[in-house]
């Protein structure tokens, strides 16, 4: 969609309300004034202009449309920017914004071949596409998702520049679904507010997605996600529920994640009333020998159902030949997306059903099917809407649709007919439409012919009170209702927050009360301390060896230590006993019970010595080499970010020429043997080790780590355990299945742990 040309706002509703139109639940509330001294920066895909290339130098037009007849109002009253891509990829040549005292225009610049990446595939064959149903259409292409996520993250750093912890971040559609967890990492406390303007599907739908994880993260680091409607809203809590585990209170509309409180809610987008209003003033022409006009007007997109529609339009000439001659219907087509090859096919199949039609029904003058592929001004467009008897609005799938809505608004006199499809938004409160399946083409046709031969009475009945509606909620109300919901709940997410550890033990605690054990595994540098500059300086602090000796001594539960550090070093530095220690990354296990070096160990005991020389030898200044018996380490987080790079690429070859096998952490690389064992085999050993093959069965497992040696891990409890990345959420790649921000999380959830606070929470 044109993220601009939405309308305005309407009072939220709980997404609770599943069976009440989202209107009808919602109080009539005025919205509260806003934080006088907030300011507001608005986030979307495209500014609100247009880059118009007239006889002189390229000059900005406004872009019609109600979304920014919401916005401007509401930036120039409390100031603030506007954050978006201007249209133009050519980032020195672009015309100076229209800047006023009170509001900015901040560009966010795009190379062509992110535009197409970001924009051209992600946003439009893969969100779009699935957002609305359409899923044997939904392109997946791992390299586009990488490019939607590195725009996202310019965005979201553009976006924490341009604001501060008082601001309200407003983040617009489906394109920057990643963008407010981007903000968020950039900027922790900023007040952050995300709308959707097209449908949130089905739990079942959205999971489809090979990313809905890591859009998930994206839009729980909102204060607040609002859509059009409730359907949307529940949908959305669910994914939540069941892609991530979250804890969610459907009556308020609250999700918890990363120890926030995040606020969900259905806000039914107006449309600039007023406007359309003042627009519709002259009569509208009362020639009676005109034929009847049926319009139809959209945006070329398979998701309006519009070669359905026209399917239905030769259905009511078959069966009703009384209106040949008598009705003409008027399609009205904005191009869009023309450099999408399924746009290409939708309008040649178009153009193919009109001139068919047309050609088999056609008389005298007369021809079934008027339709104009261009944009038309508003004033041109209300003049249509006056003009026609019917409007028939029938999508497969539209998050709202407005045209449905402006078409009401245009009606003063209370007449004309309404077909409105069941699938749009819009039908959620447009009860007094006719509402048809536009896909049972056949009873759109009947449909069409009741709406053609409706009687006055009825006509106006259903049009004055579809008028109500429209005019109870337009757009700029919508705008200050929601920014009002906002401001709320970003109080509420500051108040009282739920620790992260709290929160995700209220995920695990369901699937850790099935079993009467615990076995926990803890990798140490990072998870369990602190990042240090140098790994001889991570020291275990007095509160964490406590919390150990606690979690030691639980009779049910099971700890162990993981590391990529040799197993005597780790060990000391522990110095808790009772626990299991593993070392070398899982090639060296000491525990209760148990003592395990994988066997072909010893050979590689030269090849290790020789390459630790041979690094050292190196003499890169601040690399460090770590000699750990049967791996060795290198590290360079101490060296000039200059060299690093070509630090790493000639250790790398050392360690590979000796034989060894490289891997690699955070600004550390490793030499191993090359036998198929790391961290994820340790755990799985230690376990059937302890509890038999049949481990799942009698004990839950639970790795905590914050390295890319991790991983494996990670990936061998897939199904069989949990799994739990140490960081910034933000670091969506991982394969863990939950985040913990950092060590002293950890740590209380460890005591959580060992005390089973999880034993009786809901
Ligand atoms: P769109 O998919 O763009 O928007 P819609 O809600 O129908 O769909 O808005 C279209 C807008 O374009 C209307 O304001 C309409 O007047 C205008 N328009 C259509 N054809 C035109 C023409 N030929 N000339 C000029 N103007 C024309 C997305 C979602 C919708 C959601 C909106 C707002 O897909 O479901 O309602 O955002 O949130």
């Amino acid at each position: 969609m044109n993220p601009i040309r939405s309308s305005e706002l309407a009072p939220p509703t709980s997404p609770g309300a599943t069976t009440a139109p989202a209107r009808a639940a919602a109080p009539r509330t005025e919205p509260a004034p806003p934080h006088p001294s907030r300011s507001l920066v608005v986030v979307s895909n495209r500014l609100p202009f247009t880059i118009a290339q007239g006889s002189g130098d390229a000059r900005f037009e406004r872009s019609p449309g109600g979304l920014v007849a919401a916005l401007d109002p509401a930036l120039a009253q409390r100031g603030g920017v506007w954050v978006g891509w201007p249209g133009s990829t050519d980032q020195d040549h672009l015309p100076a914004f229209p800047d006023t005292p009170a509001v900015r225009y901040r560009s966010v610049p795009l190379s062509s071949r992110e535009v197409t990446q970001y924009y051209g595939v992600f946003s439009n064959r893969t969100l779009w596409p699935l957002f609305h149903y359409f899923v044997g259409q939904t392109h997946v292409d791992p390299a586009s998702w990488a490019v939607y996520d590195r725009v996202n993250a310019r965005f979201g750093a553009i976006a924490a520049e341009e604001s501060d912890d008082d601001s309200l971040v407003w983040i617009h559609d489906y394109q920057l679904l990643r963008a407010p967890l981007h903000l968020r990492a950039a900027a922790p406390q900023r007040r952050i507010a995300f709308f959707l303007h097209i449908p949130f599907p089905a739990y079942d739908v959205f999971r489809v997605l090979p990313w809905a994880r890591p859009l998930m993260h994206g839009l729980l680091a909102a204060d607040l996600v609002g859509f059009h409607v409730s359907d949307y809203a529940n949908h959305f809590l669910t994914s939540a529920e069941r892609v991530l585990g979250c804890s969610v209170d459907r009556a308020r509309g609250e999700v918890e994640w990363d120890g926030r409180v995040v606020s969900v809610g259905a806000f039914p987008i107006g449309i600039d009333v007023d406007t359309i209003e003042r627009l519709s003033v002259p009569a509208p022409s009362a020639d009676v020998d005109q034929p009847a006009m049926v319009l139809g007007v959209d945006r070329l997109d398979y998701t309006k159902g519009i070669h359905e529609r026209l399917l239905a339009v030769e259905h009511l000439f078959e069966r009703h030949p009384e209106h040949r001659r008598r009705v003409v219907f008027t399609q009205i087509l904005v191009p869009s997306r023309e450099h999408v090859a399924e746009y290409r096919a939708l309008k040649r199949q178009i153009d193919e059903t009109v001139g068919r039609i047309n050609g088999r029904f056609s008389d005298a003058g007369w021809a079934p099917i008027r339709y104009q592929a261009r944009s038309l001004s508003t004033v041109d467009l209300v003049a249509l809407y006056r003009r026609a008897d019917v409007a028939l609005v029938t999508p497969l799938r539209d998050g709202m649709n407005l045209v449905a809505k402006e078409y009401v608004a245009a009606q003063l006199e209370d007449d004309g007919v309404v077909i409105l499809s069941e699938f749009a938004g819009a039908a959620q409160e447009l009860q007094e439409a006719l509402i048809v399946n536009p896909l049972d083409t056949q009873a759109v046709a009947t449909t069409l012919h009741r709406a053609l031969t409706m009687a006055p009475d009825e006509r106006h009945a259903r049009m004055a009170a579809l008028r109500d509606r429209v005019r109870d909620n337009p757009v700029q109300r919508w705008a200050g209702g929601f920014l009002a919901v906002a401001e709320r709940a970003a109080e509420r997410a500051r108040r009282d927050p739920p620790s992260p550890a709290d929160t995700l033990l209220r995920q695990l605690a369901p699937w850790l009360r099935e079993r009467s054990r615990i076995a926990v595994f803890l990798d140490y540098d990072g998870t369990i301390t602190p990042i240090v500059q140098r790994p001889d300086l991570a020291i275990l602090s007095d509160d964490t060896r406590d919390a150990l000796r606690q979690a030691a001594h639980a009779p049910e539960l099971d700890v162990s230590i993981i590391s990529g550090r040799g197993l005597g070093d780790i060990r000391d530095r522990v110095g808790v006993a009772g626990l299991t220690y593993i070392g070398n990354h899982g090639f060296e296990i000491e525990g209760p019970g148990l003592s395990h070096h994988p066997q072909g160990l010893e050979g590689y005991q030269d090849n290790v010595e020789r390459a630790a020389e041979a690094l050292t030898a190196l003499e890169v200044p601040g690399a460090l080499v770590e000699r750990k018996g049967a791996t060795v380490s290198y590290h360079v987080r101490e060296t000039p970010e200059g060299e690093r790079r070509d630090a790493e690429r000639r250790a790398g070859d050392v360690i590979r020429r000796h034989g060894l096998r490289v891997t690699r952490g955070k600004m550390v690389l490793e030499g191993r043997p090359p036998i198929a064992w790391g961290k994820g085999h340790a755990v799985l050993y230690v376990l059937s080790q302890r509890y038999g093959a049949e481990w799942p069965s009698r004990v839950r497992a639970l790795y905590l780590g914050d390295d890319t040696t991790d991983e494996d891990a990670f990936r061998s409890l897939r199904g069989i355990g949990r799994s739990i990345y140490v960081g910034p959420a933000v670091a969506g790649s991982h394969a863990a299945d939950f985040t913990l921000p950092d060590p002293a999380a950890v740590i209380q959830l460890l005591r959580r742990l060992a005390t089973r606070a999880f034993a009786d929470l809901d």
